[in-house]
């Protein structure tokens, strides 16, 4: 069967998740989601999104932000994402994302966004505070229910935004009448919340540019070696397993994600050594993890053409779905539909 009906008539549940273009992808990205991702796309039927009109809630230079659509999109198929079975969407390129957008703002309270924790932290960053940025958990509930998703895989900072994308699509099935599927956060077992290397109070995020801030999934083994062995640990001589600190407890919880290790074998292995020899098997460990990816980047960016096509087909793929989601919204709503 060709490969876009066999998706047609898959009558797996659904998952949707996605990832902003901007900055360099990092080991947070990849154990909080991208490495769950993987997993799932052979019991789910799953959509991975490039969300764009995302990354643009705050001023992106347009040329690089162009650039960063590609590279995340080459390093999603890197990490093991299989377009035969999963679509990869740049969500710009499906409309009926920000037209989903625009219907469920109409039925948001804005005290519902205003509430929003991720919003509040980075509009105290900004000077003036644009308006996409208090929409951003909207547009990411339209993404979601767009595909109708069951399943949601994130890490621990979005539980938040899941939260209110359930609340929305309540509010929207009370007001018009069954929808909207109401979807599941997925966490991952181990890596839900990856810390800055540099500071292990805050989590590991693309929009820090401090130099030892975060390992990028396309490092050079030496640059990730340097930044784990500068790690922030305490001032303790090694591991103690009943006074861990933040920065070893990050470090640890680093390798068990990459390594698949259970906390017995963590235990066992790690109990009393220094932090120095602990920060070198860690390093190893990610270098280790991080080879094939960077392999396989390499092998995905110098094809031709390879990767324009797995976007086109995915979003033609997806088209449908997203199109008829809208079109029931639409009637739902007693606006026209053509
Ligand atoms: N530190 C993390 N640990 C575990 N999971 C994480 N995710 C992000 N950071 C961590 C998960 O990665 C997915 C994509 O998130 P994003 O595109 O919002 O990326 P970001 O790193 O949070 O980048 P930002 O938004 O550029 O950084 P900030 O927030 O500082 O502005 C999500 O599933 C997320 O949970």
């Amino acid at each position: 069967m060709k490969e876009a009906l066999r998706y047609y008539f898959s009558m797996k549940p659904r998952v949707l998740s996605g990832i902003q273009p901007t900055g360099n992808l990092h080991i947070g990205n990849y154990l909080g989601a991208l490495k769950n991702w993987v997993r799932l796309q052979h019991d789910y039927e799953c959509v991975f999104c490039i969300v764009d009109l995302h990354a643009i809630t705050v001023y992106q230079d347009p040329a690089e932000l162009r650039a960063k659509i590609d590279q995340t999109a080459a390093l999603f198929l890197a990490a093991g994402i299989d377009p035969a079975i999963s679509s990869i969407v740049v969500q710009s390129t499906v409309p009926a994302h920000a037209e989903l957008c625009w219907l469920l703002t109409c039925v948001t309270p804005l005290g519902w966004l205003e509430r929003m924790t991720q919003f509040k932290d980075k509009a105290a960053k900004q000077e003036s505070v644009g308006d996409g940025l208090l929409q951003y958990p909207v547009l990411m509930a339209a993404d979601i229910l767009l595909y109708q998703a069951r399943v949601v895989p994130v890490g621990e900072d979005q539980t938040q935004h899941l939260e209110l994308t359930r609340d929305i699509a309540q509010r929207f099935n009370s007001l018009y009448g069954e929808t909207f599927v109401m979807p599941e956060t997925k966490l991952p077992a181990v890596g839900a919340r990856i810390m800055g290397l540099d500071d292990p109070t805050k989590k590991m995020s693309k929009s820090e540019t401090g130099a030892y801030h975060a390992v990028g999934l396309l490092d050079p083994p030496d640059l990730i070696r340097r930044k784990i062995m500068r790690a922030t640990t305490d001032s303790l001589p090694g591991v103690d397993f009943d006074n861990l600190g933040p920065g070893v407890q990050n470090l640890l919880t680093i390798f068990q994600a990459f390594t698949g290790w259970t906390d017995e074998q963590v235990r066992s292995h790690f109990a009393g050594m220094r932090y120095g020899e602990l920060k070198k098997t860690v390093a190893e460990a990610v270098v280790a993890g991080l080879e094939p990816i960077q392999q396989r980047y390499r092998e995905i960016t110098s094809e031709p053409g390879y990767l324009k096509r797995v976007l086109r087909e995915s979003a033609e793929r997806v088209a449908p779905i997203a199109n008829s989601t809208v079109r029931l919204v639409k009637e739902r709503m007693g606006i026209y539909t053509d």
